[in-house]
């Protein structure tokens, strides 16, 4: 395995000698390994398999990122800041391209590692929610004025009308007789419907714009300095194209649970007040000079939004067969289906008051 990943890598542009490269994390969908060099002085890296299954064009998703990368590098070079810390850095082939596709048509790309970084899995303090919402804030005000468009790599990501489509086709086809089984979740599903389309209408129709979205808004993509402050967000796969709502929503999806995401005590699962205030507070204090009110307004709703589609997936997925998420057990995507529910209950319980907490932190 070793060798294999040494003489892929040797086909980058990395400065210095190779001393290791370890597996790194417990990605859902990507291969990562940690490439350390033998001098301090050289640069470390993140070498990563992409799955091509999830990401069909490849060598757009890396042009995207690459473009957006840029951007922010040329704002965080105005704001006296260091581009090679507060930036993701792609590392290029010895061919100059953004990735290597090797003999088994796998692509492969590399970014340097940032040094002296800290990730966390678990936004336990509201003071990590606060940094967290400032670090996506950040990013979405350093691309407010992104120019040129991406390439929609993930095409219907996060629209509801596509993933209907999906859904309905999944139903239809029922392919491993599971539907006779959750009935009661489909009408969970079903009963929302059209809630989550008259949303989605106004992102169609243009009232709620779009924007550079990073669409994988969870803590452990950002990148903390040893003071706690946001040094970075990582992880740009899903760069994209869409509303900064999904971006918020989703955040809120992964920091507010007081449970897992696949917790099988639904008990331990609920929206956590403080934090959404926390993150709220955050993100809102970079952009809110800029968010426009139709924004403002769905705020607090693109969490109901988010956590609602992130239902559909993994009922869907479990309707499907399992062919999408990595599964641990053989009801897993039917476990993460109930545990996101609860959470969906407990949002929309709160949905008054989270409305409130936004308003009051935009009126004043
Ligand atoms: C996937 O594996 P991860 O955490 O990067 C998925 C997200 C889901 C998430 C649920 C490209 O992301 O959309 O919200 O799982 N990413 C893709 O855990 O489908
Ligand atoms: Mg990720």
């Amino acid at each position: 395995m070793n060798t294999d990943l040494k003489q892929i890598a040797g086909n980058f542009q990395i400065e210095g000698e190779i001393e290791s490269i370890k597996p790194l994390g417990e990605g859902f969908i990507n291969d990562t390994f940690y490439l350390k060099t033998v001098e301090e002085s050289t640069p470390d890296y993140l070498l990563q398999r992409k799955n091509k299954a999830i990401f069909t064009d490849i060598p757009a998703m890396m042009d995207n990122i690459e473009r957006v990368t840029r951007h922010l590098k040329e704002k965080i070079k105005c704001n006296g800041g260091d581009p090679m810390r507060e930036a993701m850095t792609v590392t290029k082939s010895k061919s100059n391209e953004l990735f290597y596709q090797d003999e088994e048509g796998e692509y492969w790309a590399m970014c340097y590692f940032i040094k002296d970084s800290v990730t966390y899995e678990k936004a336990d303090s509201p003071e990590l929610a606060y940094a967290g919402g400032r670090g996506i804030g950040k990013f979405q005000a350093m691309t407010s004025d992104f120019e040129g468009t991406l390439a929609d790599i993930l095409p219907g990501f996060h629209n509801i009308r596509y993933r209907f489509q999906q859904w309905d086709k999944v139903l239809a086809e029922d392919p491993v007789q599971r539907k006779a089984e959750v009935q009661e979740e489909i009408g969970w599903i079903e009963s929302r419907k059209e809630e989550m389309l008259n949303f989605w209408k106004l992102v169609e129709n243009g009232t709620i714009p779009a924007r550079v979205t990073h669409n994988d808004t969870k803590i452990n993509n950002i990148l903390f300095d040893d003071k706690g402050d946001v040094l970075c967000v990582i992880d740009l796969d899903t760069v994209l194209s869409s509303t900064a709502l999904n971006d918020f929503g989703d955040a809120i999806r992964s920091y507010t649970n007081t449970g897992l995401e696949d917790d099988e005590n639904l008990e331990n699962v609920s929206m956590d007040m403080e934090t959404f205030t926390a993150y709220a507070k955050g993100y809102l204090s970079e952009t809110r000079s800029f968010l426009t009110k139709p924004e403002l307004d769905y705020l607090a709703f693109s969490a109901k939004y988010i956590t609602y589609e992130q239902v559909l997936r993994f009922l869907m997925d479990y309707i499907d067969g399992d062919n999408y998420y990595k599964i641990k057990s053989p009801k897993h995507n039917l476990v993460r289906t109930h545990a996101q529910y609860k959470l969906l209950q407990s949002i929309e319980e709160q949905f008054e008051e989270m409305k409130k907490v936004v308003s009051s932190l935009t009126t004043n």
